[in-house]
């Protein structure tokens, strides 16, 4: 049984629009300290936003105080990324605040959009994986789960991107410039992190061992900044906790008074680091020593956290397991794990079999990613160095392990070494990955096809060993970010159909499937695509300079750029159209527009020049009057969550071309999909499960399978040939390699044909005719305007499934063990 959020709902009062004004002015003149003729857009943000937090503050501590009164078990969430973009939103929709704020700062002579256009992003994550905490946080919130994130308040979030001459430049994002009124700041809830130093074994006087005790030589403090997480309707209001460095002693004194002023400060800046920079690498090496540093500064602080509230409340730990759930998002965090050991034997006395069995009941892990490349693993010195306690007790688990695998008979010695916490071959390594699975008691993927390659792939050794723990969840998306806030005309538009309960249980959305043959629906559906396409079309003519019609197909690819999602097959795929359009110009073209937007990991080569290429074919094409505007190519800079609030919308075709077996899940193209957007796709990922939702019909899926792919890859997969035999690719290769783009340097792409030529690891030339002929067919459906919007309307109605609220309730249930 699943509790419908209505009824534990607590009374959600509205005021009306004078009193919200009256709060609105108070806060103005009281928290930000002006009066309306000297006030800046920004400081009605800033009062607008107090207004809403105030009355959420009510909400949250009714939350928190009933989950320690009933003892409720609380989910903590550990995520080196949240990606929670913007909040004032979120807060006023989730409040049913919007209407009436609007109203009330109108009176004001304040506009609602302008304002909230200035609120920064938090932009705490790279991509899917910090996006994918930020909608989880919201849906435990909605669902009722007592729950923490735990996260880390980085000074700087993602990087700007801004595009010079067809380049990315990155630039420091400061989204604290101008505070943040969301946090509240805990300086007393603080605690110390260790680095480096040395371990004592204390013994008893008979000469027993007794207990370790680290002796780091670094400390610093994490301090913690509280942000609440408003769920639908206010349900329930959450914590989002993130940690900041701060040196213990600000300042070395005897330094100071020494004269050496720069020295004094050395132990500052070190903290300050931790929490300076996200790394901004997606499944991509990021092998620095203070992202380990930054790994177990948030875990041990939050853990230290975790076990205080646990003890004050229960008084003892052996309960923990049955009262916390402690959640890795990715490896990130593993280090939890052998520091969870570590404070539970040498600061808490126990003995180590019970402390690895607290832990192991304690933790679960989600894995995100196959990719060799992004497997997190650290090199033995480094860690010993840093984390002498933590080496030693990742060797007694691997003993553990190893013994328990021994034991049963059934592996090899090569198994053995990759069941291995330690990689032995080249230069030792702690394996992060193997560490996370042998510390939890669940293990889960993110989608059906990716859970079963973990089997298969990187953890069949493990799998094979302890059987009972990999899982699924498939991801998912809050539908009030992604749909009923960002898309006010489809929300409305659905209301007026089918009645209100769908904003409560998405489920119900799927009553919109009976209008897909409504002719005047479908009109009314088509009228609230363009409205949001014109949005769109605004946003690129203001920044861009450039002129699209929302009367052309808007087909859109917005992800991180990485091979492996193959935004190259994209690109030759325009250019190809482009060559056809202008030899067959008495064909009947369907006017389209190519969107691009995603930023490339800074080290990133081959990523950065795809954005190069996308940037030079744009100019090409955009400025050749032989096109007549049939096809316009538009490169959208620092694509963020913000900017996909206006992109999903306004979407007529969503580009999930990935190679299969590569894209653990996606969640962009749940996003499109709500929002009315048709896919193409290979069968990668969640793909495969939207499609089973949609139906084969409403869905344009090409190319290899996972399984094609592995065999051509075994069989001598020849890129030549195959590109020789595909005269549209041919065609295009041969205009990227001669320069027809970048006339100013024509072997710019050199590497990247190369690469195509000769290893084509990610088969876009195999899949390339297959992905032009689903193109094809999408023109031809498009052509067909009420087929095209019946199935538009059928994704938006079929794809509910793939709401947070489900995958949050399949954690609650399978893994976490709390009610929801
Ligand atoms: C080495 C540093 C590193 C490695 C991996 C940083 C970040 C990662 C992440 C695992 C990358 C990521 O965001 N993965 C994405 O996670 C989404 C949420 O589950 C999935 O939908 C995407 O398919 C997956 O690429």
């Amino acid at each position: 049984m699943t509790r419908t959020m209505t009824a534990k709902a607590p009374v959600l009062e509205i005021p009306d629009p004078k009193t919200l004004a009256h709060e609105v002015l108070s806060a103005l003149k009281y928290r930000v300290g002006k009066g309306t003729n000297v006030a800046t857009q920004y400081d009605w943000l800033t009062a607008s936003i107090k207004v809403v937090r105030d009355r959420i503050v009510d909400h949250w501590m009714q939350a928190t105080q009933e989950a320690y009164a009933q003892q409720e078990k609380r989910v903590y969430y550990l995520s080196l990324e949240f990606l929670i973009g913007r909040l004032m939103r979120d807060a006023f929709s989730n409040l049913g605040l919007m209407d009436n704020m609007r109203e009330a700062l109108k009176s004001l002579g304040v506009d609602l959009d302008l304002i909230a256009g200035l609120e920064p992003d938090a932009a705490l994550g790279n991509g899917g994986l910090g996006r994918l905490a930020a909608c989880f946080m919201e849906s435990m919130a909605t669902v009722d789960i007592p729950a923490h994130g735990y996260g880390i308040r980085y000074a700087n979030g993602m990087f700007r991107q801004e595009i010079h001459d067809g380049w990315q430049v990155e630039l420091p994002e400061t989204w604290l410039d101008h505070g943040n009124p969301w946090e509240f700041e805990r300086r007393e809830r603080a605690f110390e992190v260790g680095f480096g130093g040395s371990v004592e074994s204390i013994t008893s006087k008979d000469g027993r061992l007794e207990r370790h005790v680290w002796k780091p030589t670094e400390h610093v403090q994490a301090v913690a900044y509280d942000t609440p997480v408003v769920g639908w309707r206010a349900n329930r209001v959450n914590t989002l906790r993130l940690w900041s460095g701060m040196p213990i002693d600000p300042i070395l004194l005897d330094k100071f008074n020494a004269g050496d002023h720069i020295g004094a400060l050395a132990e500052s800046n070190k903290a300050d680091a931790l929490s300076r920079v996200l790394y901004p690498a997606d499944s991509h090496k990021a092998g620095q020593e203070l992202r380990l540093r930054q790994e177990y500064f948030f875990s041990t602080a939050s853990l230290q956290d975790i076990l205080q509230r646990h003890l004050s409340q229960y008084g003892d730990l052996v309960s923990l397991p049955d009262k916390a759930a402690i959640h890795l998002n990715d490896t990130h965090p593993a280090i939890a794990v052998p520091e969870l050991l570590r404070l539970l034997m040498d600061i808490h006395g126990m003995d180590f079999d019970q402390a690895w069995d607290i832990t192991k009941r304690t933790f679960g892990y989600t894995n995100h990613t196959l990719l060799p490349e992004a497997l997190e693993s650290w090199p033995v010195p480094l860690f010993e160095r840093l984390l002498p306690r933590h080496m030693q007790i990742v060797y007694a688990i691997n003993a553990q392990v190893l013994l328990e695998a021994r034991a049963t008979n059934q592996f090899s010695g090569e198994q053995i070494s990759r069941i291995s916490l330690i990689q032995e071959a080249g230069d030792r390594r702690v394996r992060m990955g193997n560490l996370a699975f042998v510390g939890s008691h669940s293990i889960n993927g993110v989608s059906a096809l990716h859970t079963e390659l973990m089997k298969e792939t990187v953890f069949a050794d493990l799998h094979k060993l302890y059987p009972d723990r990999i899982n699924n969840k498939t991801n998912g998306i809050t539908p009030r970010r992604w749909l009923i806030q960002c898309n006010p005309g489809l929300t409305a538009l659905t209301r007026e159909a089918i009645g209100d309960r769908f904003l409560d249980d998405i489920d119900a959305i799927k009553g919109l499937e009976a209008f897909a043959g409504d002719a005047a629906f479908r009109d009314k559906f088509a009228a609230v695509k363009r409205s949001n396409k014109v949005k769109l079309a605004n946003l690129v003519a203001d920044r861009l300079g450039i002129r699209v019609d929302p009367s052309a197909l808007f087909d859109i690819q917005v992800k991180r750029i990485h091979e492996y999602k193959r935004q190259l097959l994209n690109i030759l795929e325009a250019i190809a159209l482009y060559d056809q359009i202008r030899s067959h110009p008495e064909l009947d073209w369907m006017p389209r527009v190519k969107f691009f937007g995603g930023k490339a990991a800074p080290s990133y080569h081959n990523a950065k020049l795809i954005i190069k290429l996308a940037n030079d074919v744009a100019k090409v094409i955009n400025s050749d009057p032989s096109v007549r505007g049939l096809l316009k190519v538009v490169f959208v800079p620092n694509y963020n969550v913000s900017l996909a609030e206006v992109l999903m919308p306004a979407a007529d075709l969503s580009e999930q071309i990935s190679t299969a077996g590569m894209e653990a899940s996606g969640t962009g193209n749940m996003k499109f999909a709500l929002n009315g957007a048709l896919t193409i796709g290979t069968l990668d990922g969640a793909n495969v499960e939207i499609k089973e939702c949609v139906g084969d019909d409403n869905i344009f899926i090409f190319g290899l399978t996972t399984a094609e792919v592995a065999e051509r890859r075994s069989n001598g997969y020849n890129p030549r040939a195959v590109i020789e035999g595909s005269p549209e690719l041919a065609q295009a290769v041969a205009a990227v390699s001669s320069g027809v783009f970048s006339p100013d340097q024509p072997d710019r792409y050199r590497e990247l044909i190369d690469g195509l030529y000769n290893t084509d690891w990610f088969m876009v030339a195999a899949d390339f005719d297959a992905y032009a002929a689903a193109q094809r067919d999408v023109d031809a459906v498009w052509r067909n305007s009420p087929d095209w919007y019946a199935r538009a309307i059928r994704n938006v109605a079929r794809v509910g499934w793939f709401s947070s609220d489900r995958t949050i309730r399949q954690y609650a249930k399978e893994i976490w063990n709390v009610p929801a």
